[in-house]
């Protein structure tokens, strides 16, 4: 039998100890950051996107955040540092829901892309208005909007560099076909397009893609300048490679993981995605898997394969997801926001080297991120986080204040 005096005890108290100090040292080396919370305009508008984006060439990040509601049809964009909202346009159909930000023309404003006339619940009725907004002088006042196409359920915009010299396309990505019934039983084809950055329309990446595209990326992803696109929806996660040959462009799509598979053909798939990098200089995929569902995967590259880790089960509604390294130590963190039933908004620290497990830490319980985005919005060179919500109806920055 052990005594407290025995040696043998001694030595289990030793290692214990041991033990101890060790997962201590595990916690600090993921010690979270600390955040101060920013409101952004009033409380109470629907937030679908968060654009960060200089808006008026100060150099300052600015938010340009889109608003679901089929009350507000205006645009507006929040200037750093005061978070003066200016309106900058008042698009005819509901629900401006997607932009995308690029400047073309070299003067230091972005020009701005914007996927308008969504409505989810009535596919037949997905006006699809695609538009193109430019400045004309001040970056408070409207700016010139032109519509150059409609495309039902349209639902992602984003504009690539091809080779990294510059020579821009603009991608489309509705979320459904239109012939849809409804976004989640769908076993037709989903559209995905590409223009020229002035709206005129190009051709098809890929037109055989079944089921619901949710998510959509631009993310330079091969050894070669330029950026790719990454898709996410009933398939899994596409990667989809831009490339001039004698002129002409050519794409070509390679299924990188097929995400869930549930019992029945539509309980499948990947709701979104990201790619993140490890200090190693390993990247992974983080995905929210199947569609709007409340479970979180990362995927760690293993040769060609992708090995996967669940790091989030017990959410609901996943809808946020975004990456950036906010503790500075090499290694991207991993924020997700639960959009509805719940609204929180987490932040995830990988807890070893390995990357395989993460743990999460509160950044938000009353926000129910549909979409969140870092930028160092306050040029202390630790990077913010922004999030808006649109059952919470609220829109905040968070800023990072170190350990
Ligand atoms: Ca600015
Ligand atoms: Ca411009
Ligand atoms: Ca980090
Ligand atoms: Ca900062």
């Amino acid at each position: 039998m052990l005594t407290p005096a025995s040696p043998k005890y001694g030595s289990l108290v030793v290692i214990a100890l041991l033990a101890f100090a060790l997962s201590i040292q595990a916690v600090i080396a993921v010690e979270a950051v600390k955040f101060k919370v920013h409101q952004v305009g009033s409380q109470g508008i629907p937030i679908y996107q968060v654009r960060i984006v200089d808006m008026n060439g100060d150099g300052l990040p600015d938010i340009l955040p889109t608003i679901a509601s089929f009350e507000e049809r205006r645009l507006s964009w929040f200037e750093n540092p005061g978070w003066q909202r200016h309106v900058i346009t008042k698009v005819a159909p509901p629900v401006g829901l997607w932009t995308a930000a690029q400047d073309l023309d070299g003067d230091g404003i972005p020009e701005i892309a914007l996927a308008a006339g969504f409505t989810p619940f009535d596919v037949e009725k997905a006006s699809g208005e695609l538009f193109l907004l430019q400045h004309q002088g001040s970056t408070s006042a409207l700016w010139q909007e032109r519509l150059f196409d409609r495309l039902s359920m349209s639902h992602r915009v984003e504009f690539i560099d091809i080779d990294g010299s510059g020579d821009r396309l603009l991608v489309v990505s509705p979320v459904v076909g239109g012939s849809a019934e409804s976004l989640e039983v769908y076993p037709g084809t989903t559209p995905l397009v590409y223009y020229t950055p002035d709206g005129q329309h190009q051709g098809s990446i890929k037109s055989d893609i079944v089921g619901y595209v949710h998510g959509m990326t631009a993310v330079d992803f091969d050894d070669l300048p330029g950026d790719e696109v990454l898709t996410a929806g009933l398939q899994g996660v596409w990667l989809h490679k831009p490339q001039r040959k004698e002129g002409s462009l050519q794409w070509t799509s390679e299924l990188l993981v097929p995400g869930f598979k549930g019992p029945t053909e539509f309980d499948r798939g990947a709701s979104d995605v990201r790619v993140g990098k490890l200090v190693d200089g390993r990247r992974f995929l983080l995905t929210v898997e199947p569609f709007h569902s409340g479970h979180a995967f990362v995927y760690l590259q293993n040769g060609t394969a992708w090995t996967r880790y669940q790091i989030a089960d017990d959410l609901t509604y996943i809808h946020a997801l975004a990456i950036g390294d906010l503790n500075g130590d090499g290694s991207d963190e991993i924020i997700l926001g639960n959009r509805e039933d719940v609204f929180e908004t987490y932040v995830y620290y990988a807890t070893d080297d390995t990357a395989t497990s993460w743990r999460r830490h509160l950044l938000d319980d009353t926000m129910g991120g549909t979409d969140c985005n870092v930028a160092d919005l306050n040029r202390d060179e630790r990077l913010d986080i922004v999030c808006g919500g649109h059952y919470s109806k609220n829109l905040r920055w968070y800023e990072n204040l170190g350990k």
